[in-house]
């Protein structure tokens, strides 16, 4: 049975922005099962199953999972004879580097793209984004981007942990990438999927361990529809 996935989409159907999708396409790909992805937008919460409020939502036979963790867990449980996501002590560790990049990557990385998220997605989206995004951040969209330069530097600053763990290894996984790798690569997604901003200089260790996910699975995230910075 196919296994579908509401996936956030732009104004184009094929624009795909959300970090937490994207963990969830790696990781279908990871675990080498294929998944049929639903462009969905924001203010369409009435097409989701019941009970869910967020993308992904998760689709397999009976079960339906809204919440990108639980759909991780729920893919090694259910295929466990498919390359695992991650073992017992990585699992407890990718919490930490989940709760990081929600708490820490993800907001440094708002304040450069929140604006180009409003500029891509469907019209009838964007009175929603704006309303709710400044509600949030407490300002315009557009005073909260001002300084995109100032942004990016501390943006870079703030993915130093990360800079300094692949210098040391190919990826978070060690020799090869698991779910924590697709956590942090999600976010770099978000903003290559609607931002031309350049988050990292080219010979930044980042932008290497990027470029391999990007051309893992043939290529899955580099063909995807955005910005190629
Ligand atoms: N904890 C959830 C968060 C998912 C989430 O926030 N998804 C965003 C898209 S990136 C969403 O569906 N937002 C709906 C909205 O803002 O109304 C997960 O890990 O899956």
């Amino acid at each position: 049975m196919t296994i579908t996935m509401y996936d956030l989409a732009g104004a184009e159907d094929a624009r795909r922005f959300s970090p937490y999708c994207w963990r969830i396409k790696m990781a279908m790909a990871h675990k080498d099962l294929d998944v049929e992805t639903i462009p969905w937008r924001f203010t369409e919460k009435d097409r989701l199953p019941a009970g869910t409020k967020t993308v992904p939502t998760l689709i397999d036979g009976d079960t339906v999972i809204g919440d990108s963790w639980e759909i991780a867990d729920y893919l090694d449980r259910k295929y466990p004879d498919r390359p695992l996501l991650q073992g017992k002590s990585e699992r407890g560790l990718a919490k930490f580097l989940t709760a990081w990049t929600e708490s820490v990557v993800h907001p440094a990385l708002t304040r450069i793209v929140v604006l180009d998220i409003y500029k891509h997605i469907a019209e009838k989206d964007r009175e929603y984004f704006r309303t709710s995004r400044e509600a949030r951040v407490g300002k315009t969209l557009e005073a909260f981007t001002a300084d995109t330069e100032a942004n990016v530097a501390a943006f870079q600053k703030t993915v130093h942990p990360l800079r300094i763990t692949l210098r040391m290894q190919d990826y978070l996984g060690g020799d090869a990438p698991n779910y924590g790798d697709y956590v942090a690569f999600g976010a770099f997604m978000w903003a290559r999927s609607i931002s031309p901003v350049r988050l990292l200089a080219a010979d930044d260790t980042i932008a290497a361990w990027r470029s391999r996910l990007l051309a893992a699975f043939d290529g899955l995230a580099g063909k995807a529809l955005g910005y190629p910075v």
